[in-house]
């Protein structure tokens, strides 16, 4: 039984289970990013929140992307139990401090699992997992361009309105810098 029984497969059990913790770990960024959404639309900042619901969306996106390949090649992908995502934030720029360490995190955990992949010889993941190492590039730019924003423009009532305004660009920028 598929379901029941690991297919016979190149795919190694060790790189498996790395693959299936990194499941876990874009399903935990989507539903930080999304708790980052409400949070910013219950204090008014309307542009991030839609940032992060975006954000979210797109490492949903991710997750299902490792999910699928781990199927597509044999394996057992498992859907992942995430819990104690944090809901409340001390600041408006501390939700992107945390969106920004996210980020490197995730990009930290993708370079490990290709170091193991080398090491195993395992040359189909790490052509899989490339894509992801460049969607990192371009996610951990905008990320450190939204930080940049709020120490550009004063952190005051105005200036809050300001970053919000300038937040809802970035998307775009972070885009052209990767072309
Ligand atoms: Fe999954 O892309 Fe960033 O974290």
């Amino acid at each position: 039984m598929k379901n029941k029984v690991r297919m016979r497969t190149s795919l190694s059990e060790e790189i498996e289970s790395l693959l299936n913790d990194q499941i876990k770990k874009e399903a935990k960024s989507s539903f930080l990013y999304l708790a980052m959404s409400a949070w910013c639309e219950r204090q008014g900042f309307v542009n991030s929140a839609r940032f992060f619901e975006i954000q979210s969306d797109e490492e949903r996106q991710h997750m299902k992307r490792i999910f699928n390949h781990i199927s597509s090649v044999g394996g057992n992908a498992i859907t992942p139990e995430v819990v104690n995502i944090q809901q409340e934030f001390e600041s408006f720029r501390s939700v992107f401090d945390i969106a920004l360490d996210q980020e490197i995190a995730i990009t930290l955990s993708i370079s490990n699992i290709v170091d193991k992949c080398t090491l195993a010889k395992d040359y189909t993941t790490i052509n899989f997992l490339n894509w992801f190492l460049t969607e990192q590039v371009e996610e951990e730019a905008i990320a450190r361009r939204c930080l940049e924003i709020f120490d550009i423009v004063d952190h005051q009532g105005l200036g809050f309105l300001m970053i919000d305004r300038e937040i809802a660009l970035v998307r775009g920028k972070g885009s052209e810098q990767q072309q």
